[in-house]
């Protein structure tokens, strides 16, 4: 594949392994489980493969707690098996991007085992340490997770900064030995033939916890330059970072042409669109469409010629889109396919997380059967602070990561054929409607409708490279664009809601034009677009 811009020109396809398919009957999904729907994932189109953490870890964060980078924790397989998912999934022109945790690794890393030994140990500085009196952190640096990001050590009489859980102490990226360490492993990784990286909350590891500055730090793109040079440059990879505090001018020096840093980033403007102002993501207020309308194409035109955009509804932390901004009920198809359609023609390279092309849906659970740290620790937060517990389940209804990490729907048979054993977390009970047999035995299920946009990407250079213009900004229930390449034009029209809307296309598509795909059988009229409506236009 010589083509050097091959991960603009791809779909990604995230796999949380936990949840994707287990092969032994312990309830977790595996490697060789992964390595049983290869075929699955090159029937849908996909170039590449996200693998959420698969390393030694004792799983306090699902795996984003990580205590030996250089090996498979034996619940998801042996390095054998990630070796041989490499090979076979080459074979399928599918290349596979290892989730990369620099910004901390687990408590229970030799590193930080011995760390904590002494103030004199050679790992001491691995970490962020900090002097002080018990009951008095440095600073009020808060944990993601709840709680103080500061955990004192008595027999050191010192904190360390933790910006997760406790158990995910933050690594020192002041020190040149943690980076060399981590370059080492990285190259470890590329010699094995993973196909690129994806770079945990990596905006985090410039943080100056004096200053109370954890994202964006004053050495922050000093240590991606470093890290790309030493490292990435030296292959042929996609790099894609998490960074919830980028802007299109930060994400210019990320995904910089010169390929100085990375290939893209994961920025979350959009995301944070339903979050009350400055209250985060718990408190929910509705999505204003005028809004996404605004942030998403800011980020198609300010990133233009000048660097690349990842393009994503969906992850392991988010909930499900459908559920979330589509419509999970009725319209729970044609929402699912117009959501689809607004992403996969804009430019930048789509992720598709599992489970999205089936259009699977958030739950609803009992909070003792859900399992992710940030979500029970919310919940113990809020009602210990007094918030009305049914308040705070509907926050966690809404918000939970677990909404993505239910098993992955395969069949209608006992648990949805994830596993013939107990299912780490309850599969959600509308398996027996939703599930990726009953979608590929029907030609007009989501999971078709995806792999028409992704094989469309793949005919229509437009969808690549056109340039971007939204249209009709004002109207507050039509997202409609077109993407310009030379002569060709694309015009994707969106109605966002479940009333019908009447417009007027434009008159450059008059006659001549081409439908390439829409969710609906027929077009029932041009200037009307039926609740979640979506189609897509070729002009040549
Ligand atoms: O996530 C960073 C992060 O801040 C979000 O997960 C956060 O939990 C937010 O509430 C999501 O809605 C990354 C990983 O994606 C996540 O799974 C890990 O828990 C986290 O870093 C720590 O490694
Ligand atoms: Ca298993």
């Amino acid at each position: 594949m010589g083509n050097k811009n091959w991960w603009k020109e791809i779909v990604v396809y995230q796999i949380y392994p936990r949840s994707f398919q287990d092969s032994n009957g312990d309830g977790i999904g595996d490697l060789k489980g992964i390595l049983s729907r290869l075929d699955y994932l090159k029937d849908l189109g996909i170039g590449a493969i996200w693998l959420s953490p698969v390393c030694k870890s004792p799983q306090d964060d699902n795996g984003y707690d990580i205590s030996d980078y250089q090996d498979i924790d034996p619940m998801f397989g042996s390095l054998e098996d990630m070796e041989l998912l490499i090979q076979e999934a080459g074979k399928r022109d599918i290349r596979i991007i290892m989730d990369l945790v620099l910004n901390h690794s687990s408590d229970e890393h030799p590193w930080f085992k011995e760390a904590r030994k002494s103030k004199d140990n050679p790992y001491h500085d691995y970490y962020v340490w900090r002097d002080g009196v018990e009951g008095t952190p440095p600073n009020d640096l808060g944990s993601t997770f709840g709680g103080s990001a500061w955990e004192w050590v008595p027999e050191l009489g010192q904190y360390y900064l933790h910006l997760f859980s406790v158990k995910q102490p933050d690594l020192n990226w002041e020190n040149p030995k943690v980076r060399q360490e981590i370059y080492d492993m990285i190259q470890w990784w590329m010699d094995k033939g993973v196909g690129g990286f994806r770079l945990d909350v990596i905006d985090l590891i410039g943080k100056q916890p004096d200053l109370k500055i954890t994202g964006n730090g004053p050495n922050l793109h000093q240590y991606m330059r470093e890290l790309s040079k030493e490292t990435f440059q030296k292959g042929d990879l996609l790099t894609v970072g998490e960074t919830w505090g980028a802007t299109p001018e930060s994400a210019k020096l990320y995904s910089n042409p010169d390929g100085s840093e990375l290939s893209m980033v994961f920025q979350f403007e959009h995301i944070s669109l339903d979050e009350q102002e400055g209250k985060g993501k718990w408190d929910l207020q509705p999505l204003d469409l005028l809004q996404l309308k605004k942030v998403l194409s800011k980020w198609q035109t300010e990133l233009k010629g000048e660097a690349w955009n990842s393009l994503f509804w969906n992850n392991h932390d988010l909930p499900r889109i459908v559920s979330r901004w589509g419509n999970d009920g009725e319209y729970r198809v044609q929402s699912a396919k117009m959501l689809a359609t607004l992403l996969h023609g804009m430019q930048g390279t789509p992720y598709v997380y599992q489970g999205e092309e089936l259009g699977m849906t958030n739950v609803r659970y009992p909070i003792e059967e859900y399992r992710d740290i940030e979500l029970l620790n919310l919940y113990k937060e809020r009602v210990e602070n007094g918030y009305a517990e049914k308040e705070v389940m509907e926050s966690i209804y809404a918000k939970g990561r677990d909404n993505a990490r239910t098993p992955m729907q395969w069949d209608a048979s006992e648990n949805a054929g994830f596993t013939d054993g107990k299912p780490w977390i309850l599969v959600n009970p509308n398996y027996t409607e939703i599930n990726a047999e009953e979608s590929i035995n029907d030609p007009h299920s989501i999971y078709h409708y995806y792999k028409t946009l992704i094989q469309l990407r793949k005919e229509h250079e437009v969808i690549i490279y056109g340039d971007y213009e939204l249209l009709y900004p004002e109207d507050t229930n039509l997202f409609a664009y077109t993407r310009t390449l030379g002569d060709t034009k694309l015009l994707v029209l969106c109605n966002f809601y479940g009333n019908t809307v009447t417009f007027d296309i434009p008159e450059e598509f008059g006659e001549d034009k081409t439908l390439l795909i829409s969710n609906y059988a027929d077009v029932h009229s041009e200037n009307e677009l039926r609740p979640y409506e979506a189609r897509m236009y070729l002009l040549v």
